[in-house]
């Protein structure tokens, strides 16, 4: 608790004091910025930490085929159906005259994510395929210029977003780019990547790509990189370079460069989430099935329990999670990812407060730990996952949220602070829970499982002073 607010209070405090520099105008046309200070950087951050839930959109030519090339179904990802088939470029990019999702309606799409309870969307700019959802001017491999539907797909969700007040970022393929001779990846077509010229397709497509999906779409809330294939520190800067000039409140990922430490905050591997609480930003990239472009043959979606219980993991671990949904060739998001957010949504909405703006757990032992005496066969360590609760606090209020309704009331961990009277989230009463403190000081608190809100419910523990005392 300490570590994560003191930079957020520390740095909106300097910021007061005029010891760091906003940037500016100026700033936006002028070489990099030197002053891009840890204060700078949790500032451009507070929105993120705060925001917690967002929706990722994988949305491109790969809707088409849906994951099936030729009467064979591609295994794994669908927006990988052109590297996995090897499909060279004069066959995929025939994908474009099909394109032609006259259902799209940018403002349902961010309605869905508004229901979700979600605060950010972030969706596929250019994917590792090449081709672009928005009207550029550095290929004509576009929605605008090579599709019959002809709309800028980015600029009708840009509009949406601004009407509804959400935030929108651009996923963009920075290094894998498979219809570009130059960009990594396609070797079928255009032979091994270390013999190609790669800073040509940086400098001719993908850098001033970029310049346009940040110029031209109004405030973007982050650039989602990934895959940082051959992506030196030199390269992965001028990508930094760019964003800070023109957008300086953009926020980077963490797949831009080789270290991951070159954007503003740690990406962990897609669908991983971490075994335990860490202080700096960090976001689990997630399916809802299994692909992240749409497939026709993958209905295993997740429940929104398992949902709802992987949103406050991540959220008592101090993290992001950003969950995909795949629409399909028409426009259309498929009609159970959205029923499945929208379970989400009714179960966030009513337990709101203790998710959003809250920070990671002060305790740590309800997520597990390594197994004494346990070993697997490689002879390493083997985790015991816990999930019977989590923990998310604000200054002087906990808030457990419980998934396995203990038989003989919910103990609490053991911390120094006097304890208020806890109650249910759900209660508007705030009727005081009744407690007991046993002989080895441990309070448990006797209440049965409560018969309104499914799936998981939230005791709040209010404590005197901001943060636990252990
Ligand atoms: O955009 C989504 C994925 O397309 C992208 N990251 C998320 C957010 C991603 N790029 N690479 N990877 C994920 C790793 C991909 C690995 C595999 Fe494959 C693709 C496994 C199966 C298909 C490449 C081709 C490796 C084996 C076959």
């Amino acid at each position: 608790m300490k570590r994560i607010l003191n930079p957020i209070l520390m740095s909106s405090l300097l910021v007061l004091l005029g010891a760091v520099s906003l940037p500016s105008r100026a700033a936006q046309t002028g070489p990099p910025r030197a002053t891009d200070t840890d204060a700078t950087k949790e500032r451009r951050l507070q929105w993120f930490r705060e925001a917690k839930f967002g929706l990722f959109i994988h949305w491109g030519l790969y809707a088409v085929p849906a994951g099936e090339w030729k009467g064979n179904l591609v295994p794994g990802i669908g927006e990988w159906i052109m590297n996995r088939f090897q499909i060279p470029v004069r066959e995929y990019e025939k994908l474009a005259a099909q394109f032609n999702p006259v259902k799209f309606d940018a403002d349902a799409w961010v309605k869905v994510a508004k229901d979700a309870g979600m605060r950010y969307i972030v969706i596929t700019s250019k994917h590792h395929d090449g081709f672009a959802m928005f009207h550029s001017k550095v290929s004509k491999y576009n929605v605008v210029d090579a599709t019959p539907f002809k709309r800028d797909i980015i600029k009708e969700l840009a509009a949406a977003c601004a009407r509804q007040g959400m935030r929108l970022g651009f996923y963009y393929s920075q290094a894998q780019d498979w219809h570009d001779p130059n960009g990594a990846g396609n070797t079928w077509d255009f032979g091994p990547d270390e013999k190609k010229d790669y800073d040509k397709y940086l400098r001719e497509k993908a850098e001033p790509q970029v310049r346009e999906i940040l110029t031209n779409y109004g405030p973007v809330c982050l650039v989602w990189f990934d895959t940082p294939r051959m992506m030196t520190p030199e390269r992965s800067q001028r990508f930094v370079d760019i964003v800070r000039a023109i957008q300086p409140d953009c926020l980077i990922d963490g797949r831009l460069g080789l270290t991951g430490k070159e954007g503003d905050y740690r990406s962990t591997s897609d669908n991983i989430i971490p075994d335990q609480a860490a202080d700096e930003a960090w976001e689990t990239p997630a399916t809802i099935n299994h692909t992240w472009g749409y497939k026709k043959d993958d209905h295993d979606w997740k429940r929104p329990g398992e949902i709802i219980f992987k949103l406050v993991d991540i959220v008592s671990k101090g993290g992001n999670y950003l969950l995909n949904v795949g629409p399909m060739a028409d426009g259309v998001i498929p009609a159970r990812s959205v029923e499945i957010l929208g379970e989400v949504g009714k179960w966030l909405k009513a337990n709101s407060e203790a998710v959003y703006g809250t920070g990671r757990t002060p305790f740590g032992e309800e997520v597990g730990g390594y197994l004494a005496d346990v070993k697997d066969r490689n002879g390493q360590r083997v985790w015991g996952f816990r999930s019977d609760w989590r923990c998310t606090a604000k200054p002087g209020k906990l808030y457990f949220t419980v998934f396995t309704w203990p038989r003989s009331g919910f103990d609490l961990p053991r911390f120094k602070n006097k304890v208020k009277p806890a109650y249910l989230l759900i209660d508007p009463e705030k009727r005081p829970i009744p407690m007991t403190t046993g002989a080895d000081g441990i309070i448990t608190l006797q209440t049965t499982r409560p018969e309104r809100t499914p799936m998981a419910n939230v005791i709040i523990v209010e404590i005197e002073g901001d943060r636990v005392e252990r």
